[in-house]
């Protein structure tokens, strides 16, 4: 059965749901990003393209490559909730939707689009639904897979439509520069160029045993594919952007350095178990903190490997609170702990090193939660949970 896949990558993102909510704003050169000597471009819309701004640049270099832009900080709550609202479109789309970032997907249409040709057709379709519904442009490359239909979703942004059959590798694919290729990263680029390899069709003409010598084996093979435009990796059905979190507001507010470290154990105990109960574990750490003066404040960091665990999540949310939160004296009016970055905890990878302690909490959690199924989450607790009195 020929495959059917689809990108799809939003244009302009942040920019363009800002154009969206402004329309003043619209055909204006249009930064997101801080301004000055710290700050970096997130984004920016076409129009400041146009001057040479791009993501990730510094934001002295864009005022002075595009001094008349307008500057906006971003709103990543309003842009998460868009992410979402296509999402959706996309799930009635296509069977298998594999989203790759906030705005940006791979669509499985195989065995729903007889070829590519229909493949195009439900494109286009789903095209004209975002646009209607969120007023919204993307890009969208039609392919038999992955790297091609991304390759192809880039070729004419915004708002392109590119079909990529396998018989156009050597007029499309075969002059582009080797770092196009996805795994070749600019020191592998280097080292095929120091031998001499250019483009993709270098690679493509070269006997395997000539890129062997430049980059090892494993890489050469897998460039080799590539170049040929094989690329068997599934598209795989990912879970929705998903956070779990517990928060608590207090009536007096927290003062202690104690009670807030236990404020902090009971969220992670509760957050810990959800995470278990639904069978998910989670790489990313979140802490809120609101103060009696009502500022709020979130901070976040990722694992190295994804948890499960109370005492995992507690140093995470710890270490944020000691180092990233200055409580200037005020009290805590509201203290949550939450978790993003979530995937099935069975296919998280085993840890290389088995660590003996983590091993040891993970039979306790398992034993915590076995008594709580059967007795209520209040039955078992920490003593240091216990209040004195
Ligand atoms: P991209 O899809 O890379 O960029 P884009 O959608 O703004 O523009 P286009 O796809 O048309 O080229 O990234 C999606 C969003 O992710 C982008 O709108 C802002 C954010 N982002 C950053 O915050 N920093 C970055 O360095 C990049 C690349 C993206
Ligand atoms: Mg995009």
């Amino acid at each position: 059965m020929q495959r059917v896949v689809l990108h799809l990558d939003m244009d302009a993102f942040y920019a363009a749901v800002e154009v969206r909510e402004d329309p003043e704003l619209a055909g204006r050169p249009l930064i997101i990003g801080h301004r000055g000597r710290r700050g970096v471009v997130a984004t920016c819309s076409y129009e400041a393209r146009a001057f040479g701004v791009r993501s990730a640049m510094p934001s002295l270099t864009a005022e002075r490559l595009c001094p008349d832009a307008i500057w906006l900080p971003g709103r990543m709550e309003l842009y998460v909730e868009v992410s979402r609202r296509i999402r959706r479109l996309l799930d009635d789309a296509a069977p298998v939707v594999e989203p790759l970032s906030i705005d940006e997907a791979f669509l499985d249409l195989t065995g729903h689009a007889a070829g590519l040709a229909e493949g195009a057709a439900l494109a286009r379709a789903l095209k004209d639904r975002i646009r209607a519904q969120e007023r919204l442009t993307a890009s969208v490359g039609v392919a038999p897979n992955k790297f091609l239909a991304k390759l192809a979703s880039d070729m004419e942004k915004p708002d392109g439509l590119v079909v990529f059959p396998i018989e156009d590798v050597p007029t499309r694919l075969w002059p582009l520069p080797v770092r196009r290729l996805w795994g070749v990263g600019p020191k592998s680029a280097e080292k095929l160029e120091r031998g001499g390899i250019r483009t993709v069709g270098d690679i493509a003409r070269a006997p395997g045993s000539a890129l062997v010598p430049l980059v090892g084996p494993a890489l050469a093979a897998h460039v080799h594919r590539l170049a040929h435009g094989e690329d068997r990796r599934p598209v795989e059905r990912g879970l929705e952007a998903k956070s779990i979190s517990e928060e608590r507001t207090y009536v007096e507010d927290l003062t202690d350095r104690d009670e807030i470290d236990r404020a902090l154990l009971a969220r992670a105990r509760g957050v810990a178990r959800e995470l278990r109960r639904q069978g998910l574990a989670a790489r990313t750490i979140h802490i809120k903190v609101r103060t009696g003066d009502f500022t709020t404040a979130t901070r976040a960091l990722t694992l190295p490997d994804p948890t499960d665990l109370a005492d995992t999540i507690l140093d995470a949310a710890r270490a944020l609170f000691r180092e990233r939160i200055d409580l200037q004296g005020r009290g805590v009016r509201l203290l949550g702990v939450g978790v993003s970055g979530i995937l099935p905890a069975e296919s998280a990878p085993a840890p290389l090193f088995p660590d003996a302690v983590a091993e040891r909490s993970r039979r306790l959690a398992r034993a915590e939660d076995a008594v709580s199924d059967r007795l209520g989450t209040r039955a078992l607790t920490r003593a240091r949970l216990l209040r004195r009195d």
